[in-house]
């Protein structure tokens, strides 16, 4: 299908100038570019211990890393699967691997074994790395799938459990014995998994070159739209194996030579303490975590006075919620980051986190990055769409996915002939550039900014003996924003609670997929072609819940 005719296309561009970037370079050669300027200064420190790694250290560590990935028989191309809660080891893994031509994919250690095993084989990864903790969860594959210890190794970066290797293994390595390796930038780096517009989670194939744009488009240039100084203490405490850590708060801070405050898990009164303790002036959060920030009574008690910048992303964030947060570090610049996976992730930043800082309105999700372009079509026509007119966000750069690991028609549903990639949201841009987002047309569900992907779920559901067809859908939630509900058709003559059908669920899934609510219907509203009409099912929903 040829697009629509776009010459007259409108399409928006940032304010800040674009700038040249060094995306002929490998993904580390361009962290660590400017590695010499700041060799001793903090990079990667553990909130739970305190341990600080310099950039001299982290630098070093990487390239040991890389080493000891390629003695244990890692080469080019190959998959490694990282499966931790944040902490220096995932950065030294991450940045090793990259090193070697290798691809990460990272995975939510909270997942269960099924989920990991999803991944893990359909990115053909052959390594894992990983803490003691969930070791049982890789033991417990099934029949079909692969084996410890046979196929594929798996290292802990603490005591290993039987048939584990110690993480020594990696960072004790030579890394002199690093082998001479030539990255294209068209070659992958990062792999990581999401369900884009529609179906089951795939593989997002990201390249040297697309994350080396994404993070320049950032922290380059002589105007930054996200101004990181060395000074500054970044708080990582969103899991980096999700994109917007990864790029926004790991990548960045590297490039740019700002330290990284690692939290392993979100609970309000240790970040309030680390805020404190390290003077934390850069948080990169989710909605929910505003939400415990504006309204905890617990940070009344605490100096937050370090806080420069709030960026919040991944989900959407109220006008009065922010407008909470501000109350609470008045002296602080807050805004939205706009990313998906696919689009590397970022595509919009506010500009009022850039060093010459531009006036934002507060419910914007900035503006398009630098070197990249973005429209707003009609979703019927294809037809490109002006100022202030609603309609699917679609993005176009060096820094968008390659496309989907082995799947070629994912991939050109989701870009198109003319290099468009297509987000499934809505939004607009306003006359002074800036994006907002008023709805999502496609299937994802997002809880607490995790992916919840409805195909998943129905996946499952429709496995069980007495369910004869099913459909999941968001409904809103006060604190994660959205939850999934499903609507279940029973089989004929079985009996089923609704109990039963979450259970079922959540014994299969990660906490955030779990099921709200089940209704119980006779049919799921399908189109002629077998498609599940979401919207009807949506509306439905809506009319009974305000019964
Ligand atoms: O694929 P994904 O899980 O990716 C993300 C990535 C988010 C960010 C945010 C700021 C950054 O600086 C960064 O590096 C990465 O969430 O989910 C993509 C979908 O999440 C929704 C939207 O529907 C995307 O297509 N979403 C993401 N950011 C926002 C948002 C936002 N600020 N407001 C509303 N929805």
């Amino acid at each position: 299908v040829s697009p629509p005719h776009n010459s007259d296309a409108h399409i928006f561009r940032s304010k800040l100038p674009d700038i040249p970037i060094s995306n002929h370079l490998s993904l580390h050669a361009y962290c660590f570019e400017n590695l010499l300027s700041f060799a001793d200064r903090p990079c990667l420190i553990s909130g739970s211990t305190g341990k600080t790694y310099s950039f001299a250290e982290t630098h070093l560590v990487s390239q040991k890393c890389a080493a000891g990935l390629s003695n244990l028989g890692i080469n080019k191309g190959d998959v490694v699967m990282i499966l931790l809660q944040n902490c220096p080891e995932f950065v030294f893994s991450f940045m090793g691997a990259s090193m070697i031509g290798a691809v990460t994919t990272t995975a939510n250690p909270f997942y269960t074994s099924n989920e990991i095993f999803k991944q893990f084989t359909s990115s053909r990864a052959k390594l894992i790395i990983t803490q003691s903790q969930y070791v049982d969860k890789l033991r417990d594959s099934q029949e079909n799938q692969p084996k410890l210890g046979q196929d594929f190794n798996v290292i802990t970066i603490d005591d290993p459990p039987e048939n584990c290797l110690h993480f020594t293994v990696l960072s004790e390595a030579k890394e002199s014995e690093i082998p001479d390796v030539t990255i294209h930038p068209d070659d992958p780096v990062a792999l990581p998994f999401s369900s884009g517009t529609t179906g089951l989670p795939k593989g997002v194939i990201l390249t040297h070159k697309s994350l080396i744009t994404s993070v320049a488009q950032q922290v380059d240039g002589e105007n930054p739209n996200l101004y990181l100084k060395q000074e500054d203490v970044v708080l990582c405490v969103l899991p980096l194996f999700h994109i917007y850590s990864l790029n926004s708060v790991l990548l960045c801070s590297l490039r740019a030579g700002a330290a990284v405050l690692f939290m392993q898990k979100f609970e309000i009164g240790a970040l309030l303490e680390l805020i404190q303790k390290h003077k934390v002036s850069v948080a990169a959060v989710v909605p929910p975590l505003v939400l415990a920030l504006a309204k905890n009574p617990m940070v009344a008690g605490f100096d937050l006075s370090s806080i420069r910048v709030v960026l919040s992303g991944a989900a959407p964030l109220g006008k009065e919620l922010e407008d909470a947060l501000r109350s609470r570090v008045p002296q602080a610049i807050l805004g939205q980051g706009y990313g998906m996976t696919e689009a590397g992730p970022v595509l919009s930043m506010c500009l009022g986190f850039a060093k010459q800082p531009f006036p934002t309105k507060s419910g914007s999700c900035g503006t398009v990055v630098r070197n990249a372009e973005l429209k707003v079509i009609d979703p019927e026509t294809g037809c490109s769409l002006g100022y202030n007119q609603p309609g699917e966000i679609c993005i176009r750069g060096q820094q968008i996915m390659k496309g989907y690991l082995n799947d070629l028609e994912a991939t050109a549903n989701t870009i198109d002939v003319e290099g468009w990639l297509h987000t499934g949201d809505i939004g607009y841009v306003d006359d002074d550039e800036e994006v907002f987002i008023v709805d999502r047309v496609k299937e994802i569900i997002k809880f607490k900014g995790f992916q919840v992907p409805p195909a998943e779920l129905e996946a499952l559901l429709v496995n069980h003996p007495s369910i004869a067809d099913a459909a999941v859908v968001p409904q809103k939630d006060e604190v994660a924003g959205e939850a999934p509900v499903a609507f279940v058709v029973p089989s004929n003559g079985f009996e089923l609670t609704e109990e039963a059908v979450k259970d079922y669920i959540a014994k299969q899934v990660v906490f955030y997929k779990k099921l709200h609510k089940v209704y119980f219907v006779h049919a799921i509203p399908k189109s002629p072609s077998g498609k599940i009409l979401r919207k009807d099912i949506k509306a439905k929903l809506a009319s009974t819940s305000s019964v």
